[in-house]
Order: structure tokens, then sequence, then C-alpha cells
């Protein structure tokens, strides 16, 4: 794909200059931000909040809350004493000690921050989970962890199966006037008779931290435990990359349920000493302009799914908003169209700035940097202490351009600790060479730029030709009349695969053949004639997930009705 490259942002950022910082850093000095690395007293929610609440920032705000009912703000004192009194809670009543399993199964509320930063503090393992779970999907999660807690609201209480889970011996609900019984505890009451005082667990770098449950293609979800000294990076790219600096207001618009909003709805932000805004409730076009314009938000992350919706809702009402405040746009969970940073150069007049990781890693690994040049389409280059390579089956290097795993060197500081009761699930992602294997397909070009391609599973093999998925529903979404495409391959007795696409329609445009024949002809003449979609469904919605990533398998599952798998993550 022929790209025309974003040239450098100059100005005042954290990371200056990429080439020599990626020759000269060194993991090891990066740790020394924090006094555990010489007390040895370790714990991410004291890093994240109690030392800024003990120093210069502790009447600045941390966190802007707002839904559609609750307005509110907190400075890091009060954030410090909040989560103390959850924490007390969670230890006087539900009996939480170091490492065991603390589940929030809950809408974004400021209740939730308390609550998560609280159990860290007191060396719990934190689980979120997504408010929009259905009961096996619950059941599943707090079975396989062995959840000892839940905190959770009266309107989600009915999807928790209590009968099944004998380990799970206290629920706090968040609510008014909850009914108490069993093991169900009325949070909102204790937490208002809870001391502000609570004495920080310190902990070892190594010890659980939080718990994500991910669904691969087949199998139950597994759960991927991280550990505290993952604070290392989460630190280092939330200034290299998100570049957040003391004045600005950032916005990650992602649910904790989903690992950017972790690793960077809470832990990166704070651990910078960062406003974090945190908007809770539906999404519309208006309203997310409406927040960006009302926090004056400065750094705003966000992903593709997000972007190409707005992208949908038009340029107009971009224009009914002042977003003035925006300086920094970054973009994580799926292949960013270069079509989308087009959109964003224009109606923001910034560039969008991709980055590359998963669940399993933590924190950002491939990322653009405001001091680098994006080329639209990639996902840049590994961050300064991170090799990153493509490597065949075998686990040896690919030359440029040459599609294969994308696959990291062992031994960044957020990389997952195990697979929560699955050892050999965790030892199956490595490869000869101390090679991490991420499942991605990708290749990189002649300066080190990385390309994504496609879950390995979603590449397509057609006529000999390889094709990368992504690659034809970028070009798809370039169409005027296409909102949204998702792209496999269809086993074909002639050619091995034939390129099929899901397409969603824009508002106002109307199914037909002819259409379907423009957007081939589309494709063909803009990529390639082989990676011209032949079959092309319409259909209302694609499958995505909750973090908005196309379900492919789930279109191949339709497509040649076979089981779809796991679909507890799937979108409603
Ligand atoms: C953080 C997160 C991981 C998978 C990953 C890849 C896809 C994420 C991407 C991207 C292309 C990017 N993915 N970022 N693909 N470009 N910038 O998303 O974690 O939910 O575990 O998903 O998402 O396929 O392997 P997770």
């Amino acid at each position: 794909m022929k790209v025309e490259a974003l040239p450098v942002i100059q100005g005042e950022h954290n990371l200056l200059n990429y080439a020599e910082t990626y020759g000269q850093f060194d993991w090891k000095d990066a740790e020394k931000v924090f006094s555990w690395s010489e007390t040895g007293k370790v714990n991410m929610a004291y890093e994240a909040i109690d030392r800024h609440a003990e120093g210069a920032r502790k009447n600045k705000i941390a966190l802007y809350y707002q839904d559609g009912t609750r307005k509110e703000k907190y400075t890091f004192k009060e954030m410090k004493e909040l989560s103390n009194k959850a924490g007390n809670v969670l230890k006087a009543y539900g009996d939480v000690d170091k490492g065991d399993r603390v589940f929030i199964f809950m809408p974004r509320s400021p209740e939730l921050y308390f609550t998560v930063l609280g159990a860290i503090k007191l060396g719990a393992i934190v689980g979120p989970l997504f408010e929009a779970f259905m009961e096996g999907a619950v059941r599943d999660r707090l079975q396989d962890s062995g959840a000892k807690v839940l905190v959770t609201t009266p309107e989600l209480l009915n999807r928790v199966p209590v009968d099944e889970l004998p380990e799970l011996k206290h629920i706090f609900v968040v609510g008014s006037n909850v009914e108490e019984s069993g093991k169900i505890q009325d949070f909102n009451k204790k937490f208002e008779q809870s001391s502000k005082f609570l004495e920080v667990e310190w902990v070892d770098r190594n010890d659980g931290l939080i718990l994500h449950y991910t669904s691969g293609s087949t199998g139950k979800p597994k759960g991927v435990l991280h550990v505290h000294n993952s604070m290392i990076q989460h630190y280092q790219t939330a200034k290299w990359v998100l570049d957040l600096k003391e004045g600005d207001v950032y916005w990650c618009t992602a649910d904790p349920g989903w690992v950017t909003g972790t690793s960077y709805g809470i832990f990166g932000p704070w651990l910078t000493g960062t406003s974090n805004v945190i908007i809770g409730g539906r999404f519309s076009p208006e309203s997310w302009y409406k927040m960006i314009e009302e926090y004056e938000v400065t750094v705003w992350y966000s992903a593709p799914t997000a972007f190409r919706m707005l992208m949908g809702a038009g340029d107009e009402i971009v224009k009914a908003f002042n977003l003035s405040s925006l300086r920094h746009i970054v973009s994580v969970g799926e292949p960013l169209n270069p079509e989308v940073i087009r959109w964003g150069m224009k109606v923001f007049n910034l560039r969008i700035h991709d980055t590359w990781w998963m669940t399993e890693t933590g924190a950002q690994l491939i990322c653009n940097y405001p001091c680098m040049e994006i080329k639209p389409g990639s996902m840049g280059k590994p961050i300064p202490g991170v090799q990153a390579a493509i490597v065949d089956d075998q686990g040896q290097e690919l030359p440029p351009y040459r599609m294969g795993n994308l696959a990291i060197k062992k031994g960044w500081p957020s990389m997952m600790h195990t697979i929560w009761n699955n050892e050999q699930k965790y030892e199956s992602y490595f490869m000869p060479g101390d090679w991490y294997v991420s499942g991605d397909s990708a290749y990189m070009d002649e300066e080190g730029y990385f390309w994504f391609q496609g879950r390995i599973d979603d590449v397509i093999m057609t006529s000999g030709e390889r094709v990368g998925p992504f690659e034809v529903e970028s070009k798809l979404v370039e169409h005027p009349a296409v909102a949204e495409a998702g792209v496999i391959g269809k086993p074909d007795p002639v050619r091995g695969e034939i390129i099929k696409a899901f397409i969603a329609l824009r508002d106002g445009y109307e199914q037909s053949d002819e259409l379907k024949e423009e957007i081939r002809q589309f494709v063909k003449q803009g990529l390639a004639a082989h990676a011209a979609p032949r079959e092309i469904d319409f259909r209302d919605k694609l499958p995505k997930t909750r973090s908005g990533k196309i379900m492919r398998r789930v279109l191949k599952a339709w497509e040649l009705d076979l089981p779809t798998g796991d679909l507890s993550t799937m979108e409603d």
C-alpha cells in the first residue's frame, strides 16, 4: 500500500529522539522513579495515588467523573482517603487478604475506582468484568479464579449464580438501602462508616495485581495475570506514548473490563500524576465531543471502532464543539485504517497515533510517537527497551517485507506473569529464542515500521497469495458507502480461499448488486485484483468485541456453519 508519511510534530515531547533513546534505554534505570527500587516496598495503588496525595499534587484533580446522572471530581488526597475507605470495607467485612481475588462487576462509577485501588492496597488481585456479561460469563470467570469477593450493583446481582460459586464468600452491593442477607452486604453503608486510614500492604514486585480474562478463538476465556512490576512500563509508556505532562487532562474511553481501561484508564495516568477523565454511560458522537470540550481534554486515547463511528457521524457535528484543547490522540485495539487517520487530520488537525499491544503484554509495545514520522496503516516501532521481530514458525527472524509471526523478545516489565490455573497455556506463547509469539501476523519494512496483517488464523491464502484482511478492510472503508467491513477467507476448491467481505453500509446507502460490484472494483483498482472480495454480504452490524474488535472468527463460523466458540466478550 502506498502511503504518504505524516511528519514529526515539533515540540516539547517526553520522548524527543526515538533512535537515540532506543539505543541507550535500560529498564533497570526506569524503575528508579519508584522509591521501591531501594526500599523494596511495592504497591501499585500507593504509587498511583498515595505518593501524589502525600506530595505536591495532593490538591490536584485526579479524577473527573461524569455519566448520565452524576458529575463529580476528586483530588489525589481524596482518592487516597476514599480508596482507603473502600479497602477497609473489603478488609473488615470481606476478610480480604493479600493474594485473594476480588472481582468487580459494575458499570463505571467513582466507587468502582475506589474499590479497585482499595483492593490493590490490600495486596489483593483485582478481576474487572464488563457490566454487560451475562450469567455464564460471570460464572466462568469467578469459578476459574476462585474469587473470594465480588463487588457489584443491585441491577447486576441477578446475573451472579451465587449457588454455583462456593469459593465466593462475600458480595458487596453498591447501591442505596441494599437488603443484606447471606453473603450479600451493603457496600455504601459500610463505606460511610469506614475509616479513611489504611496501612498499605507492601508486596513483592512479582505479586499479583490484576487478572484480565480474555477469549481465544476456542475454549473458555483465560485469566491473564499481571503483577505490580508492570507499573514500570505503564509509567514509562504513559510518558513516551501518551506523552502525559503535568498540565494534561487525559481521557481514555476504555472500560476497565478491557485491559486498556486498567493499564491506561487507571495505572498509566495516575502513576504519572495526571488528571484523569472517566465517562460512564452510553456512546454518542455529540456526548463525546462535548466531554472533550467541557473538560478541555488534551490527550485522548480511544479505539478505531470509536473513531470510525465518529467519522460516520460526519464532519459537521465536529464543528459544533470547541475541541481546541486537544493536542495528542492515540488509538489501540484494532488496526487503525489510513482513512481514519486522514479524517483525523482533517477534522482535528492532529495525527492519530496507533499503538499495538495485547492483554497478555500488559502495556504498549509497538507505537507511534509524536517525535516520529507516521506511516498511516503502520503500528509504528517498538518502544525503547523492547525488541520486536517477524519470525517464522521455528522462531527464525524474517527479513523486511516477509509476512510472519509478530514476536517480542521476552523480558519487558509488564509481561503477563502466568495464565491463571493454566501454566501450559502460558508456556505455549513462547518459541525458541525467547520469543513471545503474539498470534498476530505482520511484516516489518526496511525502516523498522511494523505493519499489521491480521490474526494468524485470519490471514487469507488466495491463489497462492497471502492477503492480510486488514488491508482489504481498510480499502473497503475508504469507499463512501462503507461504514465498517470484516473480511475472511472462505475455502474454495480452486483458489484455496477466496476473499469474502461483510459490510455494514453508512446511513443513506441502499444494498444492491450494483453497489457490490462497484465496491469490488474499488478494491481491485485501489489495492490489487487478487485482494478484491469475490463475495460481499451486507449486514446491518458486524460482530464485535466490547473493545471494538471485529470478530472475524464469528463471521467465518457463520459463513461455514461452524460453532462460534466463546461469545462472552461479544457486544450486544
Ligand atoms: C490492547 C488490546 C489484542 C489484539 C492484538 C491484535 C489487536 C490491538 C492493535 C491491534 C492492529 C493495533 N490489536 N492493537 N491490531 N493494530 N494497533 O487490544 O488487547 O484486547 O488483548 O487485543 O488486538 O490482534 O493481538 P486485547
